[in-house]
């Protein structure tokens, strides 16, 4: 159920002060929908104090005053590789988040723009992780990095970037693991693998993305301050907005952690990825 029909049902028409007492109420909605309590407690704040100034005259109000105020705590951020040399864009997550999928709608996505992509298979945890990313490649046509040793991503993100450099390509696309024997393992893995690219890569084109799973709900927040405080985060990708879940606890990541979203995924295919849209994601969140 999209907030607004939350909205309707709660809604009680009355006199002000009756309007005013009814939008207390509203914090609960916004906690079941994955806001996180200071941002719920905010908003139901904003609710009350429209409803002093009489703004709050129906469940279309309410709408209108929430979907504004989240519009100004959320950003988006576009992607555009440059063209004739080589972006890299590195997808981190945790395990399942979507980032080997995701990897390879983003390859479809830019192979078909016209630009020269190159996958590069960093997850080594994994022997059937990489074997995935292989499996994108050949059906999408995309020539893939796959690890030579086991539990090496640091020569994987090596050989991708040498490949890359010979192929001349403009996009490597590296996925990473989302599992190592401990959370602090995996960090470090990737801040090894987060020099190395530095190492090679001017700033202005490498791009750390982190995949987001929307159907995980509030343990969002933390994974992303995690990636964001050890890594440097550039944009968030939203993935599984098609499963029932529709990935408010985003806002607060944007907000409190400062982090755009860049796109949105909604399926398994390979199409099922857009470029976000604030307005499209509210829209959807407060149906
Ligand atoms: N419904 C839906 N499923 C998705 C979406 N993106 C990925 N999946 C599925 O989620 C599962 C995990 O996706 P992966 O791409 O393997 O996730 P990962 O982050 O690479 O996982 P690890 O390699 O284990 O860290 C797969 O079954 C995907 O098909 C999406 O947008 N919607
Ligand atoms: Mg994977």
């Amino acid at each position: 159920m999209g907030l607004f029909t939350k909205f309707l049902n709660l809604f009680k028409s009355g006199d002000a002060k009756e309007r005013e007492a009814n939008v207390e109420e509203y914090e609960d909605l916004f906690l079941e929908s994955d806001f996180g309590s200071s941002l719920s407690y905010h908003l139901s704040e904003l609710l009350l104090k429209k409803a002093k100034e009489d703004k709050v005259k129906d469940a279309s109000s309410i709408r209108n005053i929430i979907k504004d105020e989240l519009s100004s705590l959320i950003t988006s951020f576009d992607f555009e590789p440059q063209r004739g040399d080589l972006s890299v864009a590195l997808l981190l997550g945790v395990n399942g988040s979507g980032k080997t999928t995701t990897a390879a709608k983003l390859g479809k996505l830019f192979k078909n723009k016209g630009y020269s992509v190159i996958l590069g298979a960093a997850d080594t945890f994994r022997a059937a992780a990489s074997e995935q990313l292989v499996l994108h490649g050949e059906r999408l046509s995309i020539p893939v990095v796959a690890p030579v040793n086991a539990g090496n991503p640091a020569a994987v993100v090596y050989d991708t970037l040498d490949a890359a450099a010979s192929k001349k390509s403009e996009l490597a696309l590296i996925d990473t693991a989302g599992r190592l024997h401990t959370k602090d393992n995996l960090i470090k893995e990737m801040q090894k693998v987060d020099k190395i690219v530095n190492s090679r890569v001017d700033k202005e084109h490498y791009y750390k993305f982190l995949v987001l799973d929307a159907t995980s709900g509030q343990n969002l927040f933390n994974q992303a301050s995690v990636f964001t405080t050890s890594l440097g985060i550039d944009a968030i990708i939203l993935t599984k907005l098609d499963s029932g879940s529709k990935g408010g606890a985003v806002i607060r990541i944007s907000k409190e952690l400062n982090l755009p979203i860049v796109y949105t995924c909604t399926g398994e295919g390979y199409d099922d990825i857009k470029k976000f849209n604030k307005d499209e994601f509210l829209e959807n969140l407060l149906k």
